[in-house]
């Protein structure tokens, strides 16, 4: 399969902050880490890793703008196209030493997600999307799974903590969906979890109080593999409302009704 210029660029980005993480990933005890609330953990490995592709993005195409986990917005000359960067997704997993980790980045084309990879350097596996073109792993093409019914399924989610969400909400679609799946995977990494999505491995996910940078990539991923995503009410506003649902049509439509049972 032959990669457009616009994806080589991102992979490429995204394999060289890959190899900084790998490097940081092998000497975790190591690094510098600071709290920027409860729970909420960055280390230097996070900032190197967005230095790395913010330097690889801006060199490739000037003046497109940016919004990043750590950095923040970065209005460029070109408001039109804007990078969507998550550096590392699953720094808690990544501090621990568990090889659940990825790189997240997309670009938005007028307020439309574009383009998509990400990359979790552990497992060296790489996912790219773009509009219209269909989902990758590796250059193997990807497809949504096909089961239907959610009493099948098997389910991803994220769970807050200490200092983030709405913990009895989060109690009840907890509890209101593992009545009626085959099984819960909690990974730890949204933008992997949705990149497994479009890669078949679990047939649906959802998670609230996530943030673009986690989900930009991961959503076109999905779509592109024939699947749907969606905010918690089934409609479009996913980066408003920080909720996410993904799966095929008929799974992502029963997990849409099962969360929002509210007793
Ligand atoms: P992060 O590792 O980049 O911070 C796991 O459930 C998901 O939630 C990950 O994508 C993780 O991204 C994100 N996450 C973890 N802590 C968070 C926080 N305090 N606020 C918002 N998102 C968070
Ligand atoms: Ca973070
Ligand atoms: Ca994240
Ligand atoms: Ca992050």
């Amino acid at each position: 399969m032959a990669r457009s210029a616009i994806i080589n660029v991102m992979v490429q980005a995204a394999m060289k902050a890959g190899r900084s993480l790998a490097r940081d990933f092998g000497e975790v005890q190591n690094l510098q880490v600071s709290l920027k609330g409860p729970g909420d953990y960055v280390s230097q490995a996070d900032r190197k890793a967005e230095e790395i592709i913010y330097a690889e993005l801006s060199k490739a195409r000037p003046g497109y703008s940016f919004l990043m986990e750590e950095r923040g917005a970065v209005e460029g000359d070109d408001p039109q196209h804007r990078w969507i960067v998550d550096p590392l997704d699953g720094t808690t997993n990544f501090l621990h030493g568990i090889p659940i980790f990825s790189i997240s980045i997309a670009l938005e084309r007028q307020g439309q997600i574009v383009a998509g990879v990400i990359y979790n350097p552990a497992m060296d596996e790489l996912y790219t999307a773009e509009r219209g073109g269909g989902a990758f792993m590796n250059d193997r093409r990807l497809r949504v799974a096909a089961r239907s019914k959610l009493s099948d399924a098997v389910i991803g989610t994220g769970v807050p903590h200490l200092g983030r969400g709405h913990h009895g909400m989060a109690l009840i679609e907890l509890k209101n969906v593992m009545g009626e799946t085959a099984g819960i995977r909690r990974l730890g990494s949204a933008a992997l979890d949705l990149a497994y999505v479009a890669a078949g491995r679990m047939d649906g996910f959802w998670e609230n109080w996530l943030s673009p940078w986690d989900i930009a990539a991961g959503i076109l991923m999905v779509r592109e593999a024939g699947g749907f995503c969606s905010d918690g009410t089934g409609g479009p506003h996913m980066f408003e409302n920080g909720t996410i649902v993904a799966g095929n049509e008929a799974i992502h439509k029963a997990l849409v009704k099962t969360i929002q049972r509210k007793g």
